[in-house]
């Protein structure tokens, strides 16, 4: 077997596999390296704060003036993250935690959806969203205590180093007979001897089923890429739809979450709308491998010319629906865009998927109805979301 197939039969487990699942030397540089992650700190520096899902802690505790530091100066282009580290923590024992790393290295990102989009049924299994969580830090035991994640929630950790980490399992009946609690449990050294434990050794991949009580323990400074596909109802996936779709409407206050829609929906006016949402909702999501978040952008500087070959990024397809209003609705990386519909527009769509074409080519495909401007105008928006790229030879 190569690694890809080892590593395929890693996410086979999702969904399907009640074991743990710990395979050593299942990857390497190639899939996911130290780079990687200076990649991601330095992108996130450069998005607005509240995209940035970031936990700090230094000497167990969360610091929210270290998250701003760890912000604020990211590492420099030729900065080792041991170097970095010291830098921004000097010597004090740390952790950060990054949810939804995904949008910050879409090369990274790109690499492990190769590896899942085949194998994983990701609206059947992940419609909550797919999120890479980067754990990093010599923070010893995990500072958030022995927790759980939900009985839906599926995580795969890819174990890149350089120092080992110790995962410690307990079923939940166990962990209640033993603290007396469901509550995330901050003493773990009172329950040492009674876990079950996987040492993770640099480039390991590990499948944790759901449901158990575990923490983890980096006593050395390593960096560990985790994957979790969580499963929501289908009453959640509705609510989530319509909130979603109401969301785009609503300008909330500053100081405002977003608009939230809860409890079933009477209305046959407003249950149509859903219905039409869930579907947005779900092609959207397909658009992204189910990834949660869209890649940052790629600057919005318009680099396509007619000169050019461009292609889609597999694995991630264009998805497209034609609604009841004669709309032609397009998902791209999580992204929609909504036209009048254009027959010229849907073939452009349909086309991209299928090969690499060069644009002179699409322009003509579209020529029926479209101006070669608005096309490449399209092309540029595509591209600027990272759902299609040039092809260079
Ligand atoms: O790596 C850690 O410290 C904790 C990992 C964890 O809680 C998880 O993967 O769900
Ligand atoms: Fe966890």
């Amino acid at each position: 077997m190569d690694t890809n197939d080892t590593l395929r039969a890693v996410f086979r487990c999702v969904g399907r596999s009640e074991e743990f699942c710990l395979v050593p030397n299942a990857f390497d540089a190639r899939l996911f390296s130290e780079d990687d992650l200076l990649e991601v700190l330095r992108a996130m520096s450069s998005v607005p704060s509240n995209q940035v899902k970031i936990r700090v802690y230094v000497d167990g505790g969360l610091r929210h003036d270290y998250e701003a530091r760890v912000l604020r100066s990211p590492p420099a282009i030729d900065e080792r993250l041991e170097t970095w580290v010291t830098r921004i923590f000097a010597g004090a024992s740390f952790g950060i935690a990054i949810n939804s790393a995904e949008q910050f290295n879409d090369a990274l990102a790109t690499r492990f959806a190769r590896l899942f989009a085949r194998d994983v049924d990701v609206w059947a299994q992940a419609a909550g969203g797919v999120d890479m969580v980067f754990f990093i830090g010599n923070y010893g035991y995990t500072p958030f205590g022995i927790h759980h994640d939900g009985d839906d929630s599926t995580i795969l950790h890819f174990h890149r180093g350089p120092g080992d980490k110790t995962l410690m399992f307990w079923k939940p009946e166990e962990f209640v007979r033993l603290t007396g609690s469901r509550e995330s449990h901050f003493r773990p050294a009172d329950l040492l001897g009674t876990a079950n434990n996987f040492r993770l050794t640099p480039n390991s991949a590990f499948y944790m089923p759901p449901g158990q009580y575990h923490i983890g323990n980096n006593p050395d400074l390593s960096v560990d890429l985790t994957l979790g596909f969580s499963r929501i109802s289908q009453s959640e996936i509705r609510r989530r739809a319509a909130t979603d779709e109401i969301g785009r409407y609503l300008i909330p206050a500053a100081d405002e979450k977003k608009g939230s829609l809860s409890g079933v929906v009477d209305n046959p006016l407003l249950m149509e709308f859903v219905e039409d949402s869930i579907e947005d909702f779900r092609l959207g999501f397909l658009s992204n491998c189910g990834y949660s978040t869209p890649p940052v952008p790629d600057g919005l500087v318009p680099n396509v010319t007619t000169a050019d070959t461009v292609s889609a990024c597999p694995p991630f397809k264009l998805y497209h629906r034609i609604s009841s209003d004669k709309k032609l609705r397009i998902f791209a990386r999580r992204n929609r865009i909504v036209v009048n519909y254009r027959k010229g527009l849907q073939a452009v769509v349909e086309a991209l998927n299928r090969e690499a074409l060069p644009v002179e080519k699409l322009l003509d495909l579209a020529s029926c109805d479209l101006h070669s401007d608005a096309v490449l105008r399209f092309l540029n928006l595509l591209s600027a979301h990272r759902a299609i790229y040039t092809v260079r030879d």
